[in-house]
């Protein structure tokens, strides 16, 4: 099976204001169709020709590092359209509130828990919740890493690469990461994969 980008699973305006047409346009159509080319190039006469996204993602690190940043870009940029929808940032189906709550002691710290830690990324990178131990924590993660590949299950992430706000909030990533947890989260579809990693 070789990588293909998917569609978006909403317009390209319906963010705004919050993300633009135009971020969406270049990270979508330009970043992850790169990581997919490329991710294709490098995945022909490999082990991992045919595998499972996941199993490619988890083999690859620390061994294939070309072959490991296309593929993990690839698996955070699916699941990152799907972690955000128009008006998203609103009511948390209540088992995964529940979780955050046991996890950080409320909804908001879950929120500026993962919001510092995109903050305080170094660089290129993402922030995420992820299940470690049966808990939902915050991290953070340097370029395509994931917490797949660090004993964890991500079940939100935010890319913090400058093309990810860069058009729209300039060299304000705080602002982004507000806007993202407030305003752009698709709560349902984190509940689905804090589902699925915990049954
Ligand atoms: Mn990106």
């Amino acid at each position: 099976m070789s990588f293909t980008l998917p569609e978006l699973p909403y317009a390209y305006d319906a963010l705004g204001p919050y993300m633009s047409k135009e971020t969406l346009e270049f990270h979508h159509d330009k970043h992850h169709q790169a990581y997919v080319t490329n991710g294709n190039n490098l995945l022909k006469g490999t082990e991992f020709e045919g595998k499972p996204l996941e199993d490619v993602v988890r083999g690859s690190f620390g061994k294939n590092a070309p072959l490991f940043n296309n593929a993990g870009q690839h698996y955070n940029h699916i699941h990152f359209w799907k972690w955000m929808k128009p008006n998203g940032g609103g009511k948390i189906p209540s088992e995964l509130e529940k979780a955050l709550i046991d996890g950080f002691g409320s909804v908001d710290k879950a929120k500026a828990d993962l919001a510092a830690a995109g903050a305080g990324q170094f660089g290129s990178g993402w922030a995420w919740l992820a299940i470690v131990n049966g808990k939902v924590v915050a991290t953070k993660t340097p370029n395509g890493e994931n917490p797949l590949v660090h004993g964890g299950a991500p079940i939100l992430g935010v890319d913090v690469w400058e093309h990810s706000y860069y058009i729209d909030y300039r060299n304000r990533r705080p602002d982004y990461l507000k806007a993202f947890v407030d305003n752009l989260v698709n709560w349902e579809y984190v509940a689905e994969l804090y589902a699925a990693a915990t049954k």
